[in-house]
């Protein structure tokens, strides 16, 4: 009976302590969505539990070790013990019963998080090799490569992925979501804690995988309409007021980027620099000058003339709504990349 009274009270201490340890770790980054909070809830009931079943594991086993280990000049055999049907049953219907609650408050969980505000504010995310874009339909559809997001308000993020498949994640927020291609898929949010965060791509997708973030803001309602008519009308100044070279550049900005350089180092794509007039080698033995011509070609069907010790290049323009217009516009910047 002591040893019964002296291991119960060790598994407390040891399961309390290893809580206070795992606690002070801090597993978790800052909680900064409405949504996080029942995630974290039942996190920390998991953390909890497993706690005390390492305790319940470890300590009868070390202490078994340490009390009962053979004394000195004893040579008998251990007490030959053939099974105990009570313990049996008991460790079999504890721990089903235990998985059975925890799969309902997960099942509980998942519902809260997924909770919809009929209100809630439309942006359409655009995942792609390598970045992300964002579009505010509600104030003109003008597009930013920052998330500003307004605190204490559902936003419902309608995603979309140009070539492979992305995953969204701002650990911050918790709750994930797939990005798949041929497909919009959703994720609900309302952030609840102002800052600045970053969302990054947690599905490997490519060479530049890691290198798939963007800012996310979350500021107050006041903030936000602010920046968000800002940025209304600074671009319907900016489509207004710019050059060809300047949209050209924009362009570039948005989606050329992660593949193509403009300072003459080569990365996935050829640099963009010094490439218009010059003679490019194709892949099938063929050189072609880089002219007007040439380029709209490897705009418009990126498939068909493909660059000599590349591979095709995966990004399609056309989805991204880049038409005859914007192709002028690349061309124009192109030129002055000399
Ligand atoms: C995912 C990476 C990637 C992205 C994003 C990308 N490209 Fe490319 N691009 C390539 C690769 C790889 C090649 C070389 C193979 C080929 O010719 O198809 C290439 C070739 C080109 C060429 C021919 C260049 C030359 O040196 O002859 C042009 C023009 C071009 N891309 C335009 C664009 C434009 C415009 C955009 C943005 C709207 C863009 N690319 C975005 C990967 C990319
Ligand atoms: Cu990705």
């Amino acid at each position: 009976m002591r040893h019964y009274v002296i291991v119960g009270i060790l598994v407390i201490v040891a399961a309390v302590g290893t809580y206070a340890g795992l606690h002070a770790v801090g597993l978790m980054p800052v909680e900064a969505s409405a949504q996080a909070a029942p995630i974290d809830w039942l996190w920390n009931l998991e953390v909890i539990t497993i706690s005390f079943l390492f305790a319940l594991i470890i300590v009868p086993m070390v202490y078994s070790l340490v009390v009962f280990r053979r004394k000195k000049g004893d040579n008998t055999d251990a007490e030959h013990i053939e099974g105990n049907t009570t313990l049996e049953i008991a460790w079999t219907i504890i721990p089903l019963i235990v998985v059975v609650i925890f799969a309902y408050l997960g099942a509980y969980s998942l519902g809260e998080t997924r909770r919809v505000d009929p209100n809630a504010m439309v942006i359409k995310v655009t995942g792609f090799q390598w970045g992300w874009q964002f579009e505010y339909p509600a104030y003109g559809g003008f597009k930013s490569d920052k998330l500003y997001l307004p605190a204490d308000k559902q936003v419902v993020l309608q995603l979309q992925a140009l070539d492979v498949i992305h995953s969204f994640w701002v650990p911050e927020f918790r709750v994930k979501q797939d990005l798949v291609p041929g497909r919009i898929t959703e994720y609900r949010i309302t952030p609840s804690l102002i800052g600045e965060y970053k969302v990054r791509c947690a599905e490997i997708c490519g060479t530049s995988h890691a290198y798939m973030e963007a800012p996310v803001v979350v500021v107050d309602q006041a903030a936000f309409d602010t920046w968000a008519k800002d940025q209304q009308v600074a671009a319907a100044q900016a489509e207004a007021n710019a050059t060809p070279e300047q949209k050209g550049e924009k362009l570039y900005q948005t989606y050329c980027k992660a593949c193509h350089s403009i300072n003459g180092t080569a990365g996935n794509g050829p640099t963009w620099l010094g490439l218009f007039g010059h003679e490019v080698e194709l892949a099938d033995g063929t050189s072609v000058t880089a002219d007007e011509a040439y380029l709209t070609q490897s705009i418009k069907e990126p498939q068909s003339q493909v660059v000599q010790g590349y591979s095709p290049m995966a990004f399609n323009p056309a989805a991204v709504g880049i038409g005859d217009a914007e192709i002028g516009y690349l061309i124009a910047y192109i030129k002055t990349l000399k």
